[in-house]
């Protein structure tokens, strides 16, 4: 574990990371800011790592660039491109083929709560990996949504994420049960793999699809993060960012509205920011969590929990 203090710190009595961890261990008002970096040990890529999910992307599906396996507007043209991927990424909850456990970042989450320090854990992630670890729901704001849920693009007729699970794994596009087939450019049903090209597509009378309900780009994020942000950023005691790069507004700009006097650290592989924030732990996210829960002393709670999960 490097350990690092920022040399412009932005709140001046915070000297080290001694001081956040003092607070970790006396407040009630703790608030995590995480990203897809605390889900890499257990098996799902992140975005933009050099073996992420941007990288393995890169000239597939016909995309003129990665991030439009994300796009709203390309989504609802052609359903199919993102299920003819999602299978890679699908991660519901109740899932018969959901095989991702909890990592030690998620069960330190579930400590803080247990310990009455953990005021919210806004997560930029699709995975529920912090549901799963026991952490209580009303403490966890899922920002860019999950895979618990679907709903149809169109009436807004909504099923279990799990029920979708079949459609995700034959590479089917789901179809909303409700709404009436209209005639919609598809990929010829014998084109395999699937043709990306748009003058190979042939007209269907097919119901609109269904979307997994993570955010796309081009989507709001859920009401709940702009209300409980105005509600927790003014008052938390220590905001801990951690496996994220802070790419994608509006979750990014989350620092920048912590009032001058409430400390932020960084937990992550590679600098992010550098210099934005008070305290920066590098390094191999498991290892630092488990450095951390050692100066707490819950580093036993720690292991029994890795060992029940
Ligand atoms: P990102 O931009 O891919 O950044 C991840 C960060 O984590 C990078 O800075 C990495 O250096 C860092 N990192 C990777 N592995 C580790 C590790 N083992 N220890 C410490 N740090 C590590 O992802 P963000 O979350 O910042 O971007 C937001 C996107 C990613 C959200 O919209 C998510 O929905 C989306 N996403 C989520 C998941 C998931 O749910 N697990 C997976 C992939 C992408
Ligand atoms: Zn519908």
């Amino acid at each position: 574990v490097l350990k690092e203090v920022c040399p412009r710190s932005r709140v001046e009595w915070v000297k080290g990371v001694e001081d956040v961890i003092s607070l970790l261990r006396s407040s009630a008002d703790v608030i995590v800011l995480a990203g897809a970096g605390i889900s890499v040990n257990c098996g799902i890529p992140d975005f933009r790592s050099e073996d992420g999910i941007y990288a393995r992307l890169k000239g597939r599906f016909g995309l003129k660039k990665p991030e439009d396996m994300f796009s709203l507007p390309l989504f609802l043209r052609r359903p199919d491109i993102f299920y003819s991927f999602a299978e890679e990424i699908y991660c519901a909850p109740g899932a018969a083929s959901n095989r991702f456990r909890p990592g030690a970042a998620h069960l330190f989450f579930r400590l803080l709560s247990e310990k009455g320090r953990l005021r919210r854990v806004y997560t930029q992630n699709i995975d529920s990996l912090d549901l799963l670890a026991g952490v209580p729901k009303d403490k966890v704001v899922q920002c860019h949504g999950s895979f618990a849920t679907a709903s149809c693009v169109e009436c807004g007729w909504q099923c279990e994420g799990s029920e979708i699970e079949d459609a995700v794994k034959a590479k089917r596009v789901p179809r909303c049960p409700v709404c009436p087939p209209k005639p919609t450019k598809v990929p010829p049903p014998d084109s395999n793999p699937p043709a990306f090209d748009e003058s190979t597509l042939v007209e269907e009378l097919v119901p609109p699809p269904l979307k997994p309900d993570i955010v796309f780009f081009g989507e709001q994020l859920p009401s709940s993060f702009h209300r409980l942000i105005q509600e927790d950023l003014p008052s938390c005691s220590v905001m801990l960012i951690i496996g994220t790069s802070l790419q994608v507004a509006p979750v990014s700009t989350m620092p920048k509205l912590l009032p001058p006097d409430i400390p932020a650290a960084v937990i992550n592989k590679t600098l992010v920011k550098p210099g934005e924030f008070d305290v920066e732990l590098l390094g191999d996210v498991d290892e630092v969590v488990g450095w951390l829960c050692k100066q707490l002393r819950w580093n036993g709670l720690l292991e029994e929990l890795k060992r029940s999960g």
